[in-house]
């Protein structure tokens, strides 16, 4: 409280007089003024990695009135600067991380904001506010890192220029994105774009080539410091697999298969195996296609069979002796054909026993003769060339008889015949003719003894070539397939 005493003179013009008063005046102190602080703002530019406690400045204040030169500091923050600042004795310091890579900053200019409070003690006390505007500059502090998958599937019948995948590499720092993709040293299969991270087939794959392709990518980060100059890089190693797809149809060395088998092969005993394989490892599959073989054969895999025994009985089944198998051999997808050519040699049959009427026991094939007589070649030939000679003497024989009867007998009686007859009495005639009856006895008996003599050669050449039980006697015996001629055992 300031006082004042005042002199005060009083003079009365009329009366003459004149006196003087003491006047005392006490001044009371109001408080009026708001602290002044020095600085009255702060503005600022740190880096984002400014540490903790790092002082920022020192605000100062004072006070005009005279009762009121006690100032207090307070802070005050907002949601973005929440304990990023703290006040110590005048001396604004950082608190907290001054993230610059934080969208949140991000939308407010990279700038955290406080206002330091400055309170007089005075009655009614006033303020003054100091504003905080401290802006962050980016530090480009990390690798760019590459999210997964790593590994890449791609069918091996992509088209070159198609995308295979697209690569993807996030930043610690904002923005975040802010990555450029490469192919260090580059790659003659696959190119990427630099900005998207699309990852491009340049040429074909093929899984029976190579399945496996391994690739490196990097990512270099750019506009994350504020040294534009200062970047950070990223790589990652990508494993591309290609799919197997079945774009390759099967092949089949040879294309064309020749068997001989005997008409007495059994039903299902391999006749010929395909040799077929698959680029792809596909499971084959072999299908008899033309109609005439499919009754006959059979595919277990790719296994040719008989589906049943061959049947050569004359004026019976008698089986074609060649049949052309026409086979697709089949991945699933393609198809390459084949075609066998087989031979059936009628060799042996399956000639079944006499029929009959009795339902108890039907007839059943015991033994099919596998083996039998079979001359060796030298032998037929003599057999042949000896026959040959025994029918040209047999012929020369006859016709040395015929030509001796010829000259013994003339069969046209002529007029001295006629003569000769009318001659002789009837005693002579009588013995004439009983001659005559004498040589065509013996040229009967001649004709029979040649015939006797061919059926003998033609049944000493006669074979059985099948064994059988009847099913009404029970009796084996033997049968020619051919003439049906049967032996009882
Ligand atoms: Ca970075
Ligand atoms: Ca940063
Ligand atoms: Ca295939
Ligand atoms: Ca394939």
């Amino acid at each position: 409280m300031e006082r004042g005493v005042l002199l005060v003179r009083a003079f009365s013009v009329s009366e003459g007089r004149r006196g003087t008063a003491t006047v005392t005046v006490n001044v009371l102190d109001v408080n009026e003024h708001a602290p002044y602080c020095v600085p009255s703002v702060f503005v600022l530019t740190v880096p984002e990695t400014t540490e903790r406690g790092k002082s920022l400045g020192t605000v100062t204040c004072v006070d005009m009135d005279v009762s009121g030169h006690d100032v207090s500091l307070t802070l005050r923050d907002n949601d973005a600067s929440l304990y990023k600042f703290r006040l110590q004795d005048g001396q604004l310091q950082v608190n907290g991380t001054l993230d610059y890579d934080m969208p949140g900053i991000a939308g407010r200019s990279f700038q955290y904001e406080a206002t330091i409070i400055a309170t007089d003690s005075g009655t009614s006390t006033l303020t003054t506010t100091i504003p905080v505007m401290v802006t962050v500059t980016p530090v480009n502090e990390f690798d760019p890192v590459f999210i997964g998958p790593f590994e890449i599937l791609v069918p091996e019948n992509t088209r070159s220029g198609s995308v295979v995948t697209t690569v993807k590499a996030l930043d610690g720092d904002w923005r975040f994105d802010a990555l450029r993709y490469s192919i260090p040293g580059g790659d003659a299969l696959f190119s990427i774009n630099p900005v998207g991270g699309q990852l491009y087939l340049k040429g074909s794959l093929d899984f029976e080539v190579k399945q496996v392709y391994r690739l490196m990518v990097q990512a270099v980060d750019f506009d994350q410091d504020v040294d534009l100059t200062v970047q950070r890089t990223g790589a990652q190693d990508f494993t591309i697999r290609v799919l197997n797809l079945n774009d390759n149809p099967p092949v089949c060395d040879p294309v064309s298969y020749e068997s001989t088998i005997f008409s007495t092969r059994s039903a299902g005993l391999p006749i010929l195996t395909l040799s077929c394989t698959d680029r792809d490892g596909d499971g084959l599959t072999a299908t008899i296609t033309n109609g005439a073989a499919v009754d006959r054969f059979q595919m277990n895999g790719l296994t040719l069979s008989s589906r049943n025994v061959f049947s050569y009985v004359p004026g019976a089944v008698y089986d074609r002796t060649m049949f052309e198998v026409t086979v697709a051999v089949s991945d699933g997808e393609h198809t390459a054909d084949v075609v066998a050519y087989i031979y059936v040699v009628p060799w042996t049959t399956t000639v079944p026993t006499t029929t009959t009427t009795t339902t108890t026991k039907p007839p059943r094939v015991v033994t099919v003769v596998q083996r039998f007589w079979e001359p060796d070649l030298w032998f037929v030939a003599v057999m042949t060339i000896t026959g040959a000679f025994l029918l040209l003497y047999t012929g020369l024989l006859i016709w040395r008889i015929l030509t001796w009867t010829s000259v013994c007998v003339n069969p046209e009686p002529d007029v001295s015949d006629n003569l000769l007859k009318n001659s002789l009495n009837g005693e002579d005639l009588n013995k004439i003719g009983n001659q005559d009856a004498a040589i065509q006895n013996y040229q009967s008996s001649l004709d029979g003894t040649i015939s006797l003599s061919k059926e003998n050669s033609r049944k000493s050449l006669m074979r059985f070539d099948g064994k059988a039980d009847d099913p009404v006697s029970g009796r084996s015996y033997l049968f020619n397939s051919e003439t049906g001629e049967r032996r009882w055992l």
